[in-house]
């Protein structure tokens, strides 16, 4: 018997959602969002959605268009982005499997009206199918409802609980449950559970914002570099652009030229040498950081 998502409120302690992330392999936070917020995202998008085409493929959806590159093109997801409830969720998440954790890609995703449901699949087998063990997530995602998430819209599915299941058996759609959620709320689920898009049975298109985050140590889905210009990422806030990757994903990862983390480098800074320990102890919490970078030369 298919289990549904559970469902916490936007009050929740991060400890508590996370508690119900590593049960259930996922979970929905309740309106955490102004539903305005999620117009203004859809109103800023507007003339990338007009001018996307469905997909190629099954797995892409024929009635579906994605748009990325959202941190560039929508000032307003850049708030989902840094959202203090899930930075904090995920710390506790996915914190203990690497110095830091990093934006994995930045994804509208609207189903349209007549779409059958995706394949089912785990997102983490984006990293080459390589065998994380049981419990261990390398990338956790949110879906933000940019519209209602009915069963019938085609709300994402997904078996509960089979973030544990060993190995990658195959996975009957039968067991899946639609998250079901209003407008303004999200849902989080860990690299390794199975899921896909629903089915679209309404005569309406069902819109979220897919953004995933995974650990420092990986490469990202969406390359943040080229898909956000350079222009525009000097305007953003220190965390934000660490999250993009303007940061070592662990002491000697991603450093450019002379040892140098990439924020330096984005404000022709010198390098600064930090030991791995020291590297470790304060990376993830600079992510919290939500002011524009004020770069301070030695
Ligand atoms: O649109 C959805 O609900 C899920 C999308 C998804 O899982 C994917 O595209 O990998």
């Amino acid at each position: 018997m298919p289990v549904n998502p559970r469902t916490v409120s936007a009050h929740s302690a991060p400890k508590d959602i996370a508690k119900v992330l590593r049960e259930d392999g996922c979970v929905i936070i309740a309106n955490i969002v102004a539903p305005e917020l999620m117009d203004q995202v859809l109103a800023e998008l507007e003339q990338n959605i007009a001018t996307t085409r469905g997909g190629v493929t099954d797995f892409l959806g024929h009635a579906t268009r994605r748009i990325g590159a959202l941190i560039a093109r929508s000032p307003s997801a850049r708030s989902l982005v840094t959202h203090p409830t899930i930075l904090n969720t995920l710390d506790l998440a996915l914190g203990d499997h690497g110095s830091t954790f990093q934006i994995d890609l930045t994804q509208l995703v609207d189903i349209g009206p007549g779409e059958p449901g995706q394949p089912i699949h785990r997102d983490q087998w984006s990293f080459d199918y390589y065998p994380f063990p049981t419990g261990f997530e390398a990338e956790i995602a949110t879906m933000w409802a940019a519209t209602d998430f009915t069963e019938e819209m085609g709300a994402t599915r997904v078996i509960v609980g089979s973030h544990l299941w060993e190995g990658d058996p195959e996975a009957d759609p039968a067991l899946t449950t639609g998250a079901v959620m209003s407008k303004g709320s999200v849902l989080l689920y860990a690299g390794s559970i199975y899921h896909g898009g629903g089915s679209n049975k309404s005569d309406v298109r069902r819109i979220g914002v897919n953004i995933g985050y995974s650990l420092g140590w990986l490469r990202q889905e969406e390359n943040q570099y080229l898909a956000c210009p350079l222009e525009i990422a000097r305007t953003l806030p220190e965390g934000l652009l660490r999250l993009m990757g303007y940061q070592r994903g662990a002491a000697a990862l991603g450093y450019v030229d002379d040892l140098r983390e990439p924020l330096d480098w984005l404000y022709d800074l010198p390098s600064v040498h930090t030991d791995y320990v020291t590297y470790r102890r304060g990376a993830r919490s600079l992510l919290r950081q939500t002011e524009p970078y004020a770069p301070t030369p030695e």
